[in-house]
């Protein structure tokens, strides 16, 4: 009996063995094409730190495209502004020497103008909203867009809304009058701080800090995360939740780069890119509640708003001036709202 056990045992090993040996050899079969084709590897650029949510969704996309290229295409993430800041990196992209970033749409503003919707007050009513949009047609268009300035969206990534901190307590739309404000570098968001009455200064995102510290900036705006893991709460203590804003990020690849692809190699990095979108948005999720805890606990003073329509009326400006080159994108976003 036992014998008989024993035997029957082997017998199902060996089957289940042979099985395995048929997927295997097909995989191999694949495996030995798939080696045949190029060898890569290429660089992302990423501002933020090395365990950002963000970040750890570009390593999720390296993991992948590593995984489903049998370690062919190899994607090494440079995070903290290693290879430079996000709009000089984006030139590099554009010349095919830095070949992936993540960037956010803002600065890409100043290079595909469609990028500037983002920049646009109050267009979206929350995140599902925004991410309505951004998987439909529309969102996808625009990435597929950035051809046009060398470069290939792949995904978008979440950035939550972006809301003021400064130096003094800011608690109603008036008190912005006369601050300093840093903002990203496009033209639209130069507008959105005048129509609040304060001055922009546009400078890149790692020199806020230092800006903040000697005051040649009174204050920056940003989503929880990144007001904490840029230290920039350390300066300035005051968050009013106004939530002008929200720019989603964009994972791109320099276009230089994706015409040497194979057609099965651009398959493979453009569903990596999708796939590693429920990673980073879920991280996102988390980081940005944990973030606001952490600010509240060392001492910065949160200030919600309860009634957003004078903030609206305030940047309304800035929808009149700038809404009419983006008739298409706000049409559909009006869209995505239903
Ligand atoms: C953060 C974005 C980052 C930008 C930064 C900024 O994730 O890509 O560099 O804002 O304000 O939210 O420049």
């Amino acid at each position: 009996m036992n014998r008989k056990k024993l035997i029957a045992g082997v017998l199902s090993l060996m089957l289940a063995g042979s099985l395995f040996a048929g997927c295997g050899s097909k995989d191999t079969g694949s495996a030995e094409k798939k080696a045949e084709g190029a060898k890569y590897t290429f660089r992302l650029a990423e501002t933020h730190p090395a365990d950002y949510p963000t970040t750890l969704g570009d390593k999720k996309f390296a993991e992948l495209v590593n995984e489903r290229t049998k370690g062919r295409i190899k994607i090494e993430v440079f995070p903290s502004s290693q290879l430079g800041e996000e709009k000089a990196v984006i030139e590099q992209v554009q010349l095919g020497a830095i070949e992936f970033t993540r960037v956010s749409s803002s600065p890409l503003a100043e290079f595909n103008k469609a990028f500037g919707v983002f920049s646009l007050p109050y267009i979206f009513d929350n995140d599902a909203h925004m991410w309505k949009f951004l998987s439909g047609e529309a969102g996808n268009k625009m990435l597929d867009g950035l051809e046009k300035s060398k470069m290939k969206g792949l995904a978008y990534y979440s950035s939550g809304s972006r809301s003021f901190y400064t130096k003094k307590p800011v608690t109603k739309v008036e008190d912005l009058k006369g601050l300093k404000i840093r903002v990203q570098q496009n033209k639209i968001n130069m507008d959105l701080i005048s129509s609040l009455g304060a001055s922009a200064t546009p400078m890149p995102y790692g020199e806020v800090f230092s800006g903040l510290q000697t005051g040649v900036i009174d204050g920056a705006e940003n989503n929880s995360p990144s007001y904490l893991t840029a230290n920039h709460y350390q300066a300035v203590k005051n968050y009013i939740l106004d939530g002008h804003q929200r720019v989603p990020e964009v994972l791109l690849i320099s276009k230089v780069t994706w015409d040497k692809l194979s057609e099965e190699d651009r398959k493979i990095i453009k569903q990596a890119a999708i796939d590693s979108v429920t990673t980073q948005r879920e991280l996102w999720g988390k980081f940005e509640k944990e973030s606001m805890d952490k600010l509240k606990a060392n001492g910065v003073v949160v200030t919600e708003v309860t009634d957003v329509k004078p903030w609206q009326a305030a940047v309304k400006p800035v929808i009149d001036k700038h809404g009419e080159n983006y008739k298409e994108e706000l049409a559909a976003i009006e869209q995505a709202r239903k």
